[in-house]
């Protein structure tokens, strides 16, 4: 076992939207995923063997500073231990951007944990094995062990890698207009939609369909064609949050402003399309060429308060930490 290894992934952001489980014990989405991994935020995760007074022999987690009792977290890691032989581990996980309100700091998250155990237990497990873990923990955290255009499809259920991060460089300006977790998490979120929407069915049987168009404008590097079939998938997931018993209203009136923002920027010629996942904040898809002008329409808009520019990221890497302790 190595001493202690640090492991950084990146949040993904999905372009076909996953909102809903065909299997929740095993976690399994109902419909296929596509993403892309960002660079710039980052999960960096920590990992030792636990030394606990008192010969203690629970894990101590950590995230973002302070001690926590994360149930998802327990859970993955009770479920990890009964394949592999794992001591208990000091983990501490921090993430350079806001948490649970968004932005995806459950997929980067998970992807560098499953990561870092596999190196300092010495486990040998391989990317795809590595993904199917992540996801059992959190689906889309499987898509963060890869960069650039990344899917997840069955029927392993394992993420693959589509096109690298530097074959399409695409920018993103990510709008932050909350920085508040949100009240309802995701895993919540999308059973309540699976149980009371009554669009659940419509929803699975269009992404079907968006996640073959989306691959083909990924394939030809279609960019106005990946922007319809993004922002569809986007809006039609939010319709069917809001069509919820009781309704899933995770934007803010930024959000709606941004929205419209975009779409004005669109028809002036700029090259961008949105995406906004279980959270308030806005992400604007869009061309080196046209960033420029989308951060400083998006930075100039009342309630946003704080913009980023990020571009495609890699997957998660794992170095062993030296100097520790
Ligand atoms: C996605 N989201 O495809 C979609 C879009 C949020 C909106 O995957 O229950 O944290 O842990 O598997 O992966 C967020 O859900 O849910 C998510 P679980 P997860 O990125």
């Amino acid at each position: 076992m190595e001493d202690a290894v640090e492991a950084i992934a990146h949040p993904n952001i999905a372009l076909v939207k996953y909102w809903g489980k065909a299997d929740v014990e095993n976690n399994i989405p109902a419909t296929p995923s596509l993403s892309i991994t960002l660079d710039g935020f980052t999960s960096r995760t920590r990992i030792s063997r636990s030394e606990l007074p008192h010969g203690g022999s629970t894990d101590s987690v950590y995230l973002n500073g302070e001690a926590t009792n994360d149930p998802k977290i327990g859970a993955f890691l009770r479920s990890f231990r009964r394949k592999h032989d794992v001591p208990p581990l000091l983990i501490d996980s921090r993430n350079n951007f806001p948490t649970a309100s968004g932005l995806a700091s459950s997929a980067s998250g998970f992807a560098a944990l499953v990561s870092a155990i596999d190196s300092c237990c010495e486990l040998n497990l391989g990317a795809e094995q590595r993904s199917v873990w992540a996801r059992r923990a959190s689906a889309s955290a499987a898509r963060s062990v890869f960069g650039g255009f990344v899917t997840l499809n069955g029927p392993h259920w394992a993420a693959e890698p589509l096109l690298a991060c530097d074959a399409w460089p695409l920018n993103v300006i990510v709008a932050i207009t909350s920085v508040e977790r949100k009240a309802l998490s995701s895993t919540a979120g999308m059973e309540a939609s699976r149980q009371h929407s009554p669009y659940f069915a419509a929803w699975i049987e269009q992404t079907q369909q968006d996640y073959v168009e989306a691959l083909a404008a990924v394939d030809a590097r279609d960019f106005d064609g990946l922007a319809t079939v993004a922002e569809r998938s986007c809006l039609q997931m939010h319709a069917l949050m809001l069509a919820t018993a009781p309704g899933l209203l995770y934007w803010n009136g930024t959000t709606v402003n941004a929205i419209h923002k975009i779409r004005e920027l669109k028809d002036a010629g700029e090259r961008v399309f949105f995406t906004i996942d279980a959270g308030p904040q806005v992400k604007a898809v869009c061309t080196p060429e046209s960033a420029a002008a989308v951060d400083r329409a998006l930075s100039a808009l009342p309630g946003v308060l704080d913009t980023h520019r990020l571009t495609l990221g890699g997957g998660v890497r794992v170095a062993p930490l030296t100097n520790h302790r």
